[in-house]
């Protein structure tokens, strides 16, 4: 019969999946007319994030992150990419460190949560 088998795979399978390193979860934040596409990036602590960036203006912008130590720099019509893994959950404010942009509305929370 296959079907103790499969019940034996099943859970192997999902003894696997929690056994396998956190996976990265990917979002990608494009830069435009004074703003962020997301004003609110949901993550979960310590588990990586890779963050594409994509400035589709015509003039550089910035993604900075204080807390995190992140600081990056977006010629025009560039796009970075930058993975990082958010260890305390919590609030925090990203903002495009260009002179003018964050009080013009580039501005937005990542919330790490627990
Ligand atoms: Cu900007």
């Amino acid at each position: 019969m296959l079907r103790p088998f499969l019940t034996s795979l099943i859970l192997f399978l999902l003894l696997l999946a929690a056994c396998a390193e956190p996976q990265t979860s990917r979002v990608t934040l494009t830069l435009q007319a004074m703003g962020f596409s997301q004003n609110e990036i949901e993550v979960s602590a310590n588990q990586p994030v890779t963050l594409r960036l994509n400035n589709k203006d015509g003039y550089a912008h910035a993604f900075d992150l204080d807390e995190f130590d992140i600081h990056i720099q977006l010629a025009a019509a560039e796009t970075a990419e930058i993975t990082f893994t958010p260890t305390d959950s919590g609030t925090f404010t990203f903002y495009c460190s260009s002179p003018g942009h964050q009080a013009a509305g580039m501005a937005g929370s990542l919330v790490v949560v627990p």
